[in-house]
């Protein structure tokens, strides 16, 4: 091995890299670029012109995928006439409902159970157009995914927007998707050689960037190992595989897929507790940054890495490529280590083992090697932070990114629900684990309805939700549930929000209630959590309920129906009455229902969200365990088997920085 790295450095030392290309692997390298290029703009009020641009010819492929869609939903209804209300070929504007999709963490469990929801929406999944909601994905403008949610996202888009039924029909190829079999740890399985290989190669890659001057961490290690899982038909996973190369990618181009989002979330130097106040980072194909007042600013993706002030390169026409690598950005929204730490006290491990994991990861904390490093930080001086804001993130050398999820916020709303995005209703994938049986119970809805009422979320809406007791209580944590149905009711918060459709994990053929850190799954249980989800988005098949299909075509024209008081179809009320969360608590002194309940509701959510990434730790022996609401603290249960994992992992990690 080491021979081997000494040809390939003499080899490259012969032909001077001029500019860095995909060639180069995973390290980072010079370009020229513009003279007077600045990578940074003002975030406030506008999308960038390339997203503008781009929408244009989405809304071109929306319109037809759409009205066919609508088309099929709303077949039995005794007058669709707003059908010719809502596209072009009757009126001269547009009254095109705009549809965003986001996807929950949670692991594997959040992929897999986030694929099968999806492949319900995806016209290309057999049986998905005869009893599923097929064509919804055509349909959709926005697709945002976070963490387990993002490996299932960024999957599908960074490979040539693949469909997840041919990730299944796949699955004997050489290199197929998902091939989940093994653990991330020992991905050769018994053989030991291919696992020995593959760690080297990932540790190989880790070193040239390091080695290029550029601060790695965790996430890098993270990230690379990952990789293999996603891009296997690519050179070492995607070792030289970037995020921007998405937009030369013609399915992109063509605006034949919806527009990839990713987020992460901003951690301050030196402090591990993340709340509501955290920016929320989101990386597309042409930029990452953030709408927050803290940033206020986006960055072009494919020159972080860059050494700027203010968005300009320090040395004159000088960039840096290479830095967004796929399988970075990619662990970046899923660096959950930092919340192992932070509820490792009430977990019931053994204190042994409490004081060696929390040993080992407070070092890497101290050291910010649990997280995602940015340096040099692409928004260094920039100048848009709102000034009743602390300038932090700009001042530093260094720009910090963990797990998406780690503010309580599991599903990646905040990017959708941005007035200048203007989405009309967001499909909600929760698979996050919140209960102690890792079901979800709403916590990700409730987060981020409650951010709007603190300070970093000032200049945002989301519908009025209930608490998560309510939410058990009258089982919208079990089937597909609308919020925010009736615009009028939502006047008082600072626009109009999205209408979102909340589709939770819940157990149809197979209990796909598993752990976040379950590393491996079988070929048939992985085909049986895509199976489960595609029920859960479904009503089971359509079977629970013949009309569930109408009633999302419902929640699409909700919107536009209002706005512009087009009819609705009779048929909708039935839906709305069946689906819609009508403004029911089951606890009259718990109340999510508006901004002076705030502090009640918030101190409900406080008590029963935790991150999804950790919620399901879970303990071993023990066969029940309970939430202690009073306390504030969660009982944690920890498998004997996932501790073993988290050993591994950390030993090989360890073994390797
Ligand atoms: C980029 O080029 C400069 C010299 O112009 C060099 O000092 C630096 O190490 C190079 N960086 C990388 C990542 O290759
Ligand atoms: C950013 O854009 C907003 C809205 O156009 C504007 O009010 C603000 O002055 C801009 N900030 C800077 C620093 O240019
Ligand atoms: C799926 O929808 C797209 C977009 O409308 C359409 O072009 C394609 O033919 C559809 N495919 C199937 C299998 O229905
Ligand atoms: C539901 O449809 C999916 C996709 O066609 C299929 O895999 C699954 O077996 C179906 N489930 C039931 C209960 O029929
Ligand atoms: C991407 O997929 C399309 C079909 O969906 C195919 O025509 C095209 O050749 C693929 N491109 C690449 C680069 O594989
Ligand atoms: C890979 O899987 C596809 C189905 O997705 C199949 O058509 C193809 O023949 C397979 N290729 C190999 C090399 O097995
Ligand atoms: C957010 O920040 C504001 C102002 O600094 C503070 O008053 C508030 O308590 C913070 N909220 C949370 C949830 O930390
Ligand atoms: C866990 O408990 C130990 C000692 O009881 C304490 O030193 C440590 O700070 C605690 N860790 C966290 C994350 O609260
Ligand atoms: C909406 O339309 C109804 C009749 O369809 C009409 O009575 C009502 O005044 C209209 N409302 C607005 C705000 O235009
Ligand atoms: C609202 O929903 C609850 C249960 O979800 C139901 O008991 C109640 O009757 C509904 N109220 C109205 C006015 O429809
Ligand atoms: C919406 O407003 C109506 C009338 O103001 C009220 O009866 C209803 O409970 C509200 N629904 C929700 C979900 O807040
Ligand atoms: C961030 C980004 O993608 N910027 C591009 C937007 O489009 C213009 C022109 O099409 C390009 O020059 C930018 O690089």
């Amino acid at each position: 091995m080491q021979l081997c790295n000494l040809l390939l450095l003499s080899v490259t030392v012969q032909n001077v890299v001029l500019a860095w290309s995909p060639t180069n692997g995973y390290a980072p390298g010079n370009v020229t670029c513009d003279n007077d290029i600045n990578i940074i703009r003002n975030a406030s009020g506008t999308l960038s012109s390339n997203e503008t641009n781009w929408l244009e010819k989405r809304e071109v492929v929306v319109e037809e995928a759409l009205q066919s869609f609508l088309k099929r939903a709303f077949t039995n209804f005794s007058d669709s006439s707003i059908l010719d209300h809502l596209f072009k070929n009757s009126s001269s504007t547009s009254n095109l409902p705009k549809i965003a999709i986001a996807a929950s963490g949670g692991g594997y469990r959040a992929m897999l159970s986030g694929a099968g929801m999806i492949s319900a929406m995806d016209n290309r999944t057999r049986g998905a157009n005869e009893h599923g909601l097929g064509g919804l994905l055509q349909s959709s403008t926005y697709l945002a995914g976070l963490s387990g949610g993002n490996w299932l996202t960024s999957t599908l888009s960074w490979n040539n927007w693949t469909s997840v039924q041919d990730i299944l029909d796949g699955f004997d190829n050489d290199t197929a998707i998902w091939d989940l079999e093994h653990s991330l740890l020992t991905p050769g399985g018994i053989n030991i050689v291919t696992t020995y290989e593959r760690w080297n190669h990932i540790s190989d890659a880790v070193e040239s960037k390091s080695d290029s001057g550029f601060n790695t961490s965790l996430a890098d290690i993270w990230g690379r190992s990952l990789s293999y899982y996603f891009w296997p038909s690519l050179y070492r996973g995607g070792v030289g595989y970037t995020w921007s190369t998405l937009r030369e990618a013609e399915v992109f181009q063509n605006a034949e897929m919806p527009f990839p989002i990713t987020l992460a979330d901003g951690r301050y130097p030196g402090t591990t507790v993340i709340n509501l106040n955290a920016t929320n980072f989101e990386f597309n194909p042409f930029e990452m940054g953030s709408w927050d007042p803290t940033l206020n600013a986006f960055a072009d993706v494919k020159y972080i890495g860059t050494n700027v002030s203010n968005g300009k390169p320090v040395n004159q026409g000088h960039c840096i490529a290479g830095f967004d690598n796929t399988g970075f950005i990619t662990a970046t929204s899923s660096t959950l280590f930092n919340q192992f730490l932070l509820q490792i006290n009430s977990t019931s491990l053994p204190s042994f083992l409490t004081n060696f994991i929390t040993h080992y990861l407070e070092e890497l904390s101290r050291d910010s090697d649990d997280i995602a490093i940015y340096a040099p930080n692409p928004f260094k001086a920039t100048e848009f932070v709102d000034s009743n804001y602390s300038t932090s993130i700009v001042d530093s050398d260094y720009l910090y990114l963990v797990d998406g999820g780690e503010d309580n916020q599991n599903i990646p709303l905040t990017p959708l629900i941005q007035k200048v995005r203007d989405v009309d209703v967001i499909f909600a994938l929760d698979n996050s684990a919140d209960t102690d049986q890792y079901w979800p119970d709403g916590a990700s809805l409730v987060n981020t309805y409650q951010r709007q009422f603190v300070k970093q979320g000032s200049n945002l809406a989301f519908p009025y939700v209930p608490d998560v007791d309510t939410f058990v209580d009258l089982g919208l944590n079990t089937k597909p549930t609308f919020f925010g149905c009736d615009a009028n009711n939502l006047t008082d918060l600072d626009y109009i929000p999205p209408l979102v459709v909340y589709i939770p994990n819940a157990e149809y053929s197979y209990a796909s209630n598993q752990s976040t850190f379950k590393l491996s799954y079988s070929e048939k249980e992985r085909i049986s959590m895509i199976r489960n989800g595609f029920e859960a988005a479904s009503m089971n098949n359509l079977t629970d309920d013949s009309s569930f299909l109408s009633c999302v075509g419902c929640a699409i024209i909700r919107r536009q129906q209002q706005g512009n008081n087009f009819t609705l179809p009779s048929e909708c009320e039935t839906c709305f009455t069946n689906y819609c969360w009508n403004g029911t608590i089951s606890n009259k002194n718990i109340s999510g229902l508006n901004n002076s309940d705030f502090a009640s509701t918030a101190a409900a959510s406080a008590v029963s969200s935790i991150s999804a990434s950790v919620s399901d730790v879970s303990v071993t022996g023990s066969t029940t365990s309970t939430r202690n609401k009073d306390s504030g603290a969660n009982v944690l249960e920890i498998n004997n088997s996932i501790v073993a994992e988290l050993f591994s992992i950390f030993s090989i990690i360890f073994s390797l920085i």
